[in-house]
């Protein structure tokens, strides 16, 4: 594998591309040419075959919708990866298709969650990043159509809303899906002074947080209109993960005190229950949210965005050993599995959804540290990304990592979030640094330097 790794490099090091670059690069450096080459190739395949179309089916080279009719979430997603990379035509042809053509008056149900992150996250960065007026304009009518599903006895949103009707379904949800709209919401809030959004976000985050047991934790799904816990297993998985994420970020964007002391209390809970080594590497596994016993010790390759998190809220020791733990799994198996049980060391879902979570990681500990294995670790990801998951024309999920059989689907999140990570990380920029930036979510860039905290306070309603 050292082979290839060496062969690979160098091949990146003289591969031709086309972007244009001419001062002389060092190794880090010619990785970020072809990132962008890369981010390109997959922006240009996803044009010719799935414009207009949600996402892009690599292999079978064509588009899919993800409800009735398309709502051009992989180009409002890829959007600030366009720019971040330097590929600025690209990035302006979104802005002026999105200003021409998207229309959210569509008579369907959309998924809150997915659509806030995605959709709502991309227009406020597209907006912030090209300052088009008629871009805000698409934020706010589409944060408008979510408003609805917030209108819940809890104030947490329901699962679904109709965009043209503001109809609601849905009455569980977990706890991400309860807790992830502070970001989007308070940048809808401070570009037009309606302090509402934030609001209606604070309160569905506070109503999970209000809701904590006796020991301070959470569980995972929640009934919204009784307000009454579904699922009692407490945990930082996939279902929870930025829940906890935007309390945190959510302080360090727009300065709210009242986040502050929800993030102090919740992380203190989850650093005391949740953490568990087996065989010397270190997990955060599944507790009963009321009396921390142990439950499961099962783990999904999302919770990967947790160094990240311990990393920029202070935890670095923490964060570098679940690091390592993640990195350990992805090359046991060459990329990582999408379940696994980290007790009886079994593999439960094979699948690689061209998932950014180990990537955003490793990126926000190099940045933080400057350790080389950090670097090593973005360089092997790459080069496995490169090796199983690259197609002709783009990428492409892994239907099993150990087979490595391709399936055929490129998620929007892999040009908004997995690309970015990777340039990010080689092109030593200091541009979006974590110092000037917080990322959302879905990587999308809020330039905190570019926001007036007094002005967010009173635009957001913040006490
Ligand atoms: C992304 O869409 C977001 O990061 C979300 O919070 C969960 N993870 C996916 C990508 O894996």
């Amino acid at each position: 594998m050292k082979k290839f790794y060496s062969l690979l490099y160098l091949f990146l090091l003289i591969a031709p591309v086309s972007c244009g670059h001419s001062e002389p690069l060092n190794p880090t450096g010619q990785l970020a040419i072809r990132v962008r080459h890369d981010t390109k190739r997959s922006w240009d395949a996803y044009r010719e075959y799935a414009q207009g179309k949600d996402v892009l089916l690599p292999l079978s080279k064509a588009g899919k919708n993800w409800y009735e009719e398309s709502l051009n979430i992989s180009s409002i997603d890829a959007f600030s990866t366009l720019v971040v990379t330097g590929l600025t035509d690209d990035a302006d042809q979104v802005v002026k298709y999105v200003a021409d053509s998207a229309r959210f008056d569509k008579d369907f149900k959309v998924k809150v969650f997915e659509v806030n992150i995605r959709i709502l996250g991309g227009l406020l960065s597209m907006y912030q990043l090209s300052g088009d007026e008629a871009i805000l304009e698409k934020a706010v009518d589409f944060g408008d159509r979510l408003m609805p599903a917030f209108q819940s006895k809890t104030g947490i949103p329901y699962y679904w809303v109709n965009l043209a009707t503001g109809h609601v379904e849905g009455s569980r949800v977990n706890v991400a899906e309860a807790g992830t709209y502070l970001l989007e919401m308070g940048m809808l809030s401070y570009f037009t002074r309606d302090p509402a959004y934030y609001q209606a976000a604070k309160r569905s985050s506070r109503a999970i947080f209000d809701r904590r047991s006796e020991i301070g934790l959470v569980g995972e799904v929640i009934d919204i209109e009784s307000g009454e816990w579904i699922n009692t297993s407490s945990h930082i998985c996939a279902g929870t993960d930025s829940y906890y994420e935007y309390l945190y970020k959510g302080w360090l964007l727009f300065g709210d005190p009242e986040l502050k002391e929800m993030w102090d209390t919740s992380i203190k809970a989850v650093l005391k229950y949740l953490p568990e080594e087996v065989d010397g590497r270190l997990w955060y596994g599944r507790v009963n949210m009321h009396s921390g016993e142990r439950i499961s010790s099962v783990v999904t390759l999302w919770d990967a965005f947790m160094p990240a998190l311990l990393a920029i809220s202070g935890h670095m020791d923490e964060a570098a050993r679940l690091q390592e733990s993640w990195d350990w799994l992805w090359k046991k198996n060459g990329i990582e599995p999408m379940i696994y049980d980290y007790k009886s060391d079994s593999i439960l879902n094979p699948e690689y959804d061209l998932n950014p979570e180990i990537i955003e990681s490793a990126w926000y500990l190099w940045e933080l540290t400057g350790e080389e294995r950090y670097m090593d670790m973005l360089k092997g990801y790459y080069a496995d990304l490169l090796e199983y998951c690259s197609t002709d024309f783009a990428f492409t999920a892994i239907r099993d990592v150990q087979s490595k059989e391709q399936r055929d689907y490129m998620a929007s999140y892999f040009l908004a979030e997995t690309l970015k990570y990777f340039y990010l990380a080689f092109a030593e920029q200091d541009m979006y640094s974590l110092k000037t930036v917080v990322f959302s979510t879905e990587a999308h860039p809020y330039l905190k330097a570019a926001l007036d905290p007094e002005k967010a306070r009173e635009n957001l309603g913040i006490e």
